[in-house]
């Protein structure tokens, strides 16, 4: 029996199983609770099954890439079939393996890298390219049996994975995510992206709580009772979690001092670098600002004197150095620029 189906449906496969691998890997970034798992899981299906597709996409075109007559739409095609290549080894790697590093960055980070890059050198071979596929009865027969080939491969080689990492011992969460041992405040210290303020002293240090709130108010780090207390797992995207006790005041004390506006429906966690995160007020009423971890106080390092502890959600969500709540009625878009542009002054 063929496997294969016909050119145009392999191709279009291709198609979907890249797009498929990109949504799922940026949506990855946002997903930290079990009950997203599923993203992780049809990420892994689609990358592992992605090689059968190539392997009678590349048998098909070899002839052509032989011949030496290239074309920058040639170059751009080979370009975005080595980044593919090179993501689907670094992914597999990095959940095969007990994680690794290129250079100061991790291995996962590469291979995120590496998957974003796919996208401009795929959209000019599109734009070269692009064909409707044909879609007659005997060709969507054919492809049905190929397509059913490439999801058996990806979910056999999903289980495969999971058993092989598990005997290895370097089955991470369902994230990707390594352990990271340790006591208090022995663990990774990451920044999303350029941020590296100076140390903060302590006593020039406030926090101010504004915004849509009865009254403006202004702490000191002496003014922040460290009275409640946290169990809680940071899940950085570039690939290891440390679980940890958090000590320090839950944000809904704050709230409850300054008088929170009836209308209000988002709180901001803002750093002394401009790099800021929102959470709804619901959430972040519930939502611990740590003075210290594992029974140390906060390093610099890890956000001192006070960092966000946001349960369920990604590590880059956790701001450090905070020194300004913004309650807020409307949405913070403008967060997504801040992540990226602090630290750069
Ligand atoms: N102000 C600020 N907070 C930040 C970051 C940052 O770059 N700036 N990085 C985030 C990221 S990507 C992660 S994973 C966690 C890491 O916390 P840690 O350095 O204490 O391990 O902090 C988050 N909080
Ligand atoms: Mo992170």
């Amino acid at each position: 029996m063929r496997l294969e189906p016909p050119a145009s449906l392999v191709d279009w496969g291709v198609l979907v199983a890249v797009a498929v691998l990109l949504a799922t890997g940026v949506a990855s970034l946002f997903a930290a609770t079990p009950r997203l798992a599923w993203i992780y899981g049809v990420h892994a299906v689609a990358g592992i099954g992605l090689p059968v597709l190539l392997f009678w996409k590349l048998r098909r075109v070899r002839g052509r890439l032989r011949r030496g007559n290239w074309s920058a739409g040639t170059v751009a095609s080979v370009s975005a079939l080595v980044l593919t290549l090179a993501a689907l080894a670094t992914g597999l790697y990095w959940a095969l393996g007990s994680g690794f590093s290129v250079g100061p960055t991790t291995g996962l980070t590469v291979h995120a890298v590496l998957g974003l890059l796919v996208v401009v050198p795929l959209l000019v071979h599109l734009a070269v390219r692009f064909r409707t596929p044909r879609t007659d009865v005997d060709a969507a027969r054919r492809a049905a049996v190929g397509y059913s080939v490439v999801a058996a491969v990806g979910l056999a080689g999903f289980d495969a994975r999971k058993r092989l990492s598990a005997a290895f011992g370097t089955l991470g969460r369902f994230t990707g995510s390594k352990h990271v041992g340790g006591e208090g405040n022995e663990f990774p210290e990451t920044s999303w992206v350029a941020d590296d303020p100076d140390p903060i002293d302590e006593s020039a240090w406030t926090l101010t709580v504004e915004g849509a709130v009865e009254r403006h108010l202004t702490y000191g780090y002496g003014d922040v009772a460290p009275d409640d207390t946290d169990e809680a797992l940071l899940d950085c995207t570039s690939g290891w979690y440390a679980t940890r006790e958090w000590r320090g005041v839950r944000t809904g004390r704050l709230l409850d001092d300054a008088g929170v506006a009836d209308d209000a429906g988002w709180v901001t966690y803002e750093s002394v670098t401009g790099y800021r995160w929102t959470l709804p007020l619901a959430e972040a009423r519930g939502a611990l600002l740590a003075t210290h971890v594992g029974g140390e106080r906060l390093t610099h390092g890890h956000g001192f004197p006070l960092r966000l502890v946001a349960p369920g959600r990604r590590g880059f969500q956790w701001v450090k150095w905070v020194r300004r709540i913004e309650v807020r009625t409307t949405p913070d878009y403008g967060q997504w620029v801040a992540i990226f542009t602090s630290g750069f002054d």
